[in-house]
């Protein structure tokens, strides 16, 4: 039975990329960091399944200790500062975690077991001030974000160690992905969990920053059977992850209202308080080389994945009414 580490077990993809592993018959270690609260919510109904372990990507010797004891076959990177707005209001904490985080554990690997797999969660944000669209693996960098140029760092340094000290380690490029499990903060959860609170009643408007910002929008269940994929190619390398699409947000803002029989124009406020100080206007990706050295293509499509995450929150918010 293969091991794997996973690291922001308790996060979106964490929790989807267990759940995947768990299924294959893989022991998942899941590394959370220590908080006064618990943060299980998303991986509650696997946690008797996981071996949860505590450790930080500030602390070097935690990542050291675990790997020594659980020696793991694959670890995944998915811990991160990863909301774009926070990465200006802390900056240093995000270049801590998302760059020099990295950094730890390729160290941590190269010193206990260079033969582990290691996968970094890089990011479409990384292409920023796109240079060209669609993008690719070979597209030049151009971050618009702290959080954007700490991913550039962590990308480069998974390159490296590659290059440098020959480890297995694979940079996986996705772009947006999103699901019911997202965190509330990033657009498209906000807009879905906004309908959901209009459509009951407890709310009656839903203010938001730029309407006219595209991305590429997939699925996270879809993409960590990418990140999967990825570890078992017989060479290290990068990938870009994403559907080949691009919408905006106001395209979500239609679909999502419109699925409840609403029509956004009459709800949604543009409000300048969510405007950032550099946008990233536009990410449309080219996942070539995924669909054919992986044979891997997404399964969710846009509409369907905004209706699911509507129905999920007009669900769930019904459900907390009702109680
Ligand atoms: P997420 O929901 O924000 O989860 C982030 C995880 O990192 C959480 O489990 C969090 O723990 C953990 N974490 C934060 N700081 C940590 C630290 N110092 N030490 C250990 N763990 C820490 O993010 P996600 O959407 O699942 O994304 C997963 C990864 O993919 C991230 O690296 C993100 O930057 C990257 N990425 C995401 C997307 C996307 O569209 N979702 C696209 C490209 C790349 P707590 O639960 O305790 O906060
Ligand atoms: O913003 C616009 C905003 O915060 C998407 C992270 O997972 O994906 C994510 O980063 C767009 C931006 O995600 C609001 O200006 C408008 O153009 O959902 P988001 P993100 O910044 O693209 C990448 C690939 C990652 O790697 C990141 O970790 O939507 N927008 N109005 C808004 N965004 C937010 N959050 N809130 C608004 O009210």
């Amino acid at each position: 039975m293969p091991t794997a580490l996973v690291t922001g077990v308790t996060g979106q993809d964490g929790s989807y990329l267990a759940e995947l592993l768990l299924g294959k018959g893989y022991q998942v270690v899941g590394m959370v960091r220590r908080s006064s609260t618990v943060t299980f919510e998303r991986i509650q109904h696997i946690q008797d399944d996981l071996i949860i372990v505590q450790g930080d990507l500030h602390d070097q010797s935690s990542l050291v200790s675990i790997l020594e004891e659980h020696k793991p076959d694959e670890v995944y990177n998915l811990a991160a500062q990863s909301f774009v707005p926070t990465s200006w209001s802390q900056a240093v904490l995000t270049g801590e975690v998302t760059a020099m985080g990295v950094t730890r554990m390729l160290e941590a690997i190269r010193l206990v077991d260079p033969k582990i797999r290691f996968y970094q969660a890089s990011s479409s944000e990384m292409f920023g001030k796109v240079v060209e669209a669609p993008q690719r693996e070979s597209t030049p960098f151009y971050p618009r974000s702290p959080y954007g140029v700490a991913k550039v760092y962590g990308h480069w340094i998974t390159v490296n160690y590659r290059e440098s000290y020959g480890l297995f380690s694979t940079s996986g490029i996705l772009f947006n992905h999103e699901s019911p499990r997202r965190g509330l903060e990033f657009v498209t959860r906000k807009i879905s969990h906004g309908v959901a609170r209009i459509k009951q009643g407890l709310a009656e408007e839903l203010r938001l920053g730029n309407l006219d910002a595209r991305r590429d929008w997939g699925f996270a269940g879809d993409y960590v059977e990418a990140m999967w994929l990825m570890l078992q190619a017989e060479t290290p390398g990068d990938f870009v992850v994403g559907t080949g699409e691009t919408h905006s947000v106001r395209e979500f803002c239609e679909i999502a209202f419109g699925h409840v029989g609403l029509d956004y124009q009459k709800y949604v406020v543009q409000d300048p308080r969510f405007y950032r100080p550099a946008e990233v206007d536009l990410l449309i990706s080219d996942p070539a080389r995924a669909r054919s050295m992986l044979k891997w293509q997404p399964k969710v499509g846009f509409r369907q994945l905004v209706e699911m995450m509507v129905d999920a929150d007009v669900t769930r918010i019904g459900d907390t009414s009702r109680v």
